[in-house]
């Protein structure tokens, strides 16, 4: 399987992060990406498709914010990375403010996503690793994988989040739409439900999400992926979400990926993007199911077995030393 990777994806390194109440160690750190690279052996530099793919998907206010929030926060006299910290509440009206702080709050959802001088770049390389990996399964290959760092399911089309600042499943699906796809889905099995890629295709009939994930009632996004979301509009329907308890074990995620994969076969797709995150694992410090390294191959051959082309964006997963086996076995499950 192709592989694609820009070492300029880890560039992007925030210092701390707010976590349960106390700054800890930013858990989304450039060593992830490097134990993925190691694992697999290397991959290959994407090319530079522009901005275009990314302003199909995010505003572009929201996209001038990313590349200058670092600088307004240190000109504001800031010290350490952008981090939000005054949201306007549900119902605020709409005021366009430029103080920094307020822009930050604007374009974010919680403050566990620190902006940096050299986020833009990162997350701009993270993109165009993601749309690499989309053109060669467009151009013919039947999977693809994209070792996105930053990642990206929990950016919104305005705004950023969970460790995330562009969407990069949400960038290779639209890339797909564009490139003529009539109907692309996406299988989002993150531990954590993917509310920016929800939010940016909530409306729309041609890009079907469905996300298998921890229960929001009990953790992390909390405000999305409850079971009862299906999408509006147009979009009524192919939005499907499906909440896991804390501790689940392959049978059931097994089983209820299963059912994301028939919702999705119903669809009938002419490509699929996954967003595989590896914190589903047992260890993984910051989650609460309990998959193991070897669950990872038998996941990723149910997915193959569909027979639809794939891309595979890397989501998630905090477990440093264990990262590159689960990443790797989810791969070789498309080997098969
Ligand atoms: C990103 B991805 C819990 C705070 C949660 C953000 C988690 C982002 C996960 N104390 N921090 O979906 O793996
Ligand atoms: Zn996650």
């Amino acid at each position: 399987m192709q592989r694609f990777f820009s070492p300029a994806q880890l560039i992007h390194a925030p210092a701390r992060e707010l976590h349960n109440g106390s700054f800890t160690d930013y858990a989304e750190t450039p060593a992830r990406a490097e134990a993925i690279l190691r694992a697999i052996g290397g991959a290959a530099e994407p090319a530079d498709r522009g901005e275009g793919p990314i302003l199909a998907v995010h505003t572009p206010d929201y996209v001038a914010f990313l590349k200058d929030a670092a600088r307004l926060w240190r000109e504001a006299g800031r010290p350490g990375n952008a981090i939000p910290y005054a949201f306007p509440i549900v119902g605020r009206r709409p005021l366009k403010l430029d103080r920094i702080d307020a822009l930050l709050g604007r374009h974010g959802f919680d403050a566990t996503t620190p902006i940096t001088p050299d986020t833009w770049a990162a997350a701009y390389a993270s993109a165009q690793t993601a749309l690499a990996a989309t053109h060669a399964v467009l151009d013919g290959q039947q999977a693809a994988f994209a070792l996105c760092r930053p990642p990206g399911h929990h950016a919104g089309a305005d705004y950023c989040g969970g460790y995330c600042h562009l969407n990069v499943a949400a960038i290779a699906a639209q890339a797909a739409r564009d490139a003529g796809m009539e109907r692309v889905a996406i299988l989002d099995i993150d531990y954590h439900h993917g509310n920016g890629t929800q939010d940016i295709f909530w409306t729309r009939s041609d890009v079907f999400y469905a996300s298998v994930h921890a229960d929001p009632a009990r953790d992390y996004p909390f405000y999305w992926g409850h079971a009862d979301e299906v999408g509006e509009g147009e979009g009524r329907g192919a939005t499907l979400n499906l909440p896991l308890p804390h501790g689940t074990t392959r049978a059931a995620f097994r089983a209820t990926q299963v059912q994301a994969l028939d919702a999705i076969a119903a669809f009938d797709p002419g490509l699929l993007v996954v967003s595989f995150g590896a914190d589903t694992w047992e260890g993984d410090p910051i989650s609460r199911f309990a998959l193991k390294t070897d669950d990872y191959p038998l996941l990723a051959a149910d997915i193959c077995d569909r027979g639809w082309p794939t891309v595979i964006v890397m989501e998630g997963g905090y477990a440093v030393d264990a990262l590159g086996a689960n990443v790797a076995g989810f791969l070789s499950g498309f080997d098969g």
